[in-house]
C-alpha cells in the first residue's frame, strides 16, 4: 500500500466544532488508512482542549501544526484536504500547481441532511488559472453523500464499554463526578446558551422523576448557574426537587463519547457532538449551530425529516415540537412532557437509525477511496 501524505487545513472559527472533526478526520486517516498526515490549525487551544491535555499535540500517524501566516507548509502532500472552506495559503497553492502531478484537493463541508446536498457531493471546482481542481465533499446522511465519521470498531467499543463496569468507573472519575444513581433518568447536556434552558429544567426539578443531568463545562454554565442562583463547581453536584445536576470536566473526544454511551438521552450541539450522539445509539436533542435569517431551522427540519422516515406520525410530531421548542425556546414544557413518555420508542428509533446509518460507508474511507482513484 502507497503511503500518501495528506495535510488538513483547518481554521477554528469558534467552538470545537471544525478542529473537532478535523482531528477526528486526521487520526482516523492515519490509523484506519495509513496515511501520512499533517493537520495544520490555525488555534492550538481548541485542539489542546479536545486533546485533554497540553505538549505534544501529536499521535502516531498525525503531526499537528500551528498554521499562521509565518509558518505553512512549503511542500504540497498528495492529498490536501481544506476544513470547511477555509482558504490556504496562496504560496501553498502555488506548490500544489508546480507538482509534476497535481494533489488531490478536496473541500470538506459541513454536514448537512439537506437534499441538495447529495447533487454537490464531488463537483469539481477547477481553479481558475491554475492546473488545479478542488473538489467538494460532502458529508451526509445518504450513500449519495460522503457519510459521517465513523471509526472502525466504534460501536462493538461502545457496547463493550455498557458492560465493562471498571471503564464506566474510570469515566465517571476523569468527568470529576460521582456516578449517577442506577434509578435516574440520566441526560447530558451539551448546548449553546439557550432560552429554553430555564423552563426545562424547573420542569426537571419539579417533574418527580429522578433525573441525574451531566453538563460539561462550557457556554451553558452561564444559563445553569443562572437558573440555579449558584455557581457550578467541578465535583459539587447540586440538588433541585427530583433534579441533580453535575457539572463535567471538558474531557478528549473518546471519553465524551463514553459520556454519551452512558446517556438516556443526549443533548448536543453543533456538527460533531450531534454526530457521536447518533453513534450512542439512544435519543437526541439537537441544538443546532445559530445561522442568520434562521437558516439553520431549515437544516433542523431536513435533519428530522430523514430522521422520523417511518416513524408513525403522531410520534414524529412529538419529536420535532421537542427539537424546535430547544431551537426556537417557546414550548418546551410540554414538548418535554410528550418526548419523555415516548422515551422507550425513541430509544429503539435511535439504536435502529444508527444501525442503519452504520451500514452505509465512512466519511474517512470515502475519502481515502476517493484520493486513491485520483492519484493511481
Ligand atoms: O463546538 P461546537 O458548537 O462546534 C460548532 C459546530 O461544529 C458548527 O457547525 C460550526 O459551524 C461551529 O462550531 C463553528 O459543537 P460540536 O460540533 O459538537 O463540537 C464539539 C466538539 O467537542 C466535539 O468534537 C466533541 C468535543 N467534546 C469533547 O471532546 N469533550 C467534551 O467534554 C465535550 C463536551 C465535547
Amino acid at each position: 500500500m502507497s503511503v500518501w501524505r495528506w495535510d488538513i487545513f483547518c481554521t477554528v472559527i469558534d467552538n470545537y466544532g471544525d478542529i473537532g472533526v478535523c482531528w477526528r478526520l486526521a487520526r482516523q486517516l492515519a490509523s484506519e488508512h495509513g496515511a501520512d498526515v499533517r493537520l495544520w490549525v490555525d488555534e492550538l487551544a481548541s485542539h489542546r482542549r479536545l486533546l485533554g491535555r497540553d505538549g505534544d499535540e501529536s499521535v502516531a500517524g498525525v503531526v499537528v501544526h500551528h498554521w499562521h501566516p509565518d509558518a505553512s507548509p512549503d511542500a504540497s502532500a498528495d492529498v490536501v484536504v481544506a476544513g470547511f472552506g477555509c482558504r490556504l495559503p496562496e504560496a501553498y497553492v502555488a506548490a500544489m500547481a508546480a507538482r509534476s502531478q497535481p494533489p488531490v484537493w478536496i473541500n470538506l463541508e459541513y454536514l448537512s441532511a439537506e437534499v441538495w446536498v447529495e447533487g454537490c457531493h464531488l463537483l469539481p471546482s477547477p481553479h481558475p488559472r491554475l492546473p488545479l481542481t478542488e473538489h467538494f465533499y460532502y458529508p451526509g446522511f445518504t450513500p449519495k453523500t460522503g457519510g459521517l465519521l465513523r471509526e472502525a470498531g466504534l460501536l462493538a467499543a461502545r457496547d463493550a464499554y455498557r458492560s465493562d463496569s471498571a471503564a464506566q468507573a474510570a469515566l465517571w472519575d476523569s468527568l470529576g463526578s460521582a456516578p449517577p444513581p442506577p434509578e435516574a433518568l440520566r441526560i447530558s447536556l451539551f448546548a449553546y446558551e439557550n432560552a429554553a434552558l430555564a423552563a426545562l429544567l424547573q420542569a426537571w426539578a419539579d417533574g418527580g422523576r429522578e433525573i441525574w443531568c451531566g453538563v460539561p463545562e462550557g457556554r451553558v454554565w452561564k444559563s445553569v448557574e443562572a437558573w440555579l442562583g449558584a455557581p457550578l463547581v467541578l465535583g459539587r453536584e447540586l440538588r433541585r426537587g427530583s433534579l441533580t445536576l453535575a457539572p463535567l470536566r471538558f474531557v478528549d473526544q473518546p471519553r465524551y463519547d463514553q459520556l454519551l454511551w452512558s446517556c438516556d438521552v443526549n443533548f448536543v450541539r453543533g456538527e460533531d457532538s450531534f454526530v457521536r450522539a447518533q453513534w450512542a445509539g439512544r435519543p437526541i436533542v439537537w441544538h443546532i449551530y445559530p445561522q442568520d435569517e434562521a437558516a439553520h431551522i431549515v437544516k433542523l427540519e431536513a435533519f428530522l425529516a430523514r430522521y422520523v422516515e417511518g416513524v408513525p406520525d403522531a410520534d414524529a410530531a412529538v419529536l420535532r415540537q421537542m427539537q424546535l421548542a430547544w431551537n426556537v425556546g417557546d414550548g418546551i414544557v410540554p414538548a418535554w412532557a410528550d418526548f419523555v413518555a415516548a422515551l422507550p420508542r425513541w430509544r429503539e428509533h435511535a439504536e435502529a437509525w444508527c444501525q442503519q446509518l452504520a451500514a452505509q460507508g465512512d466519511l474517512a474511507a470515502g475519502l481515502a477511496e476517493f484520493a486513491k482513484i485520483k492519484l493511481k
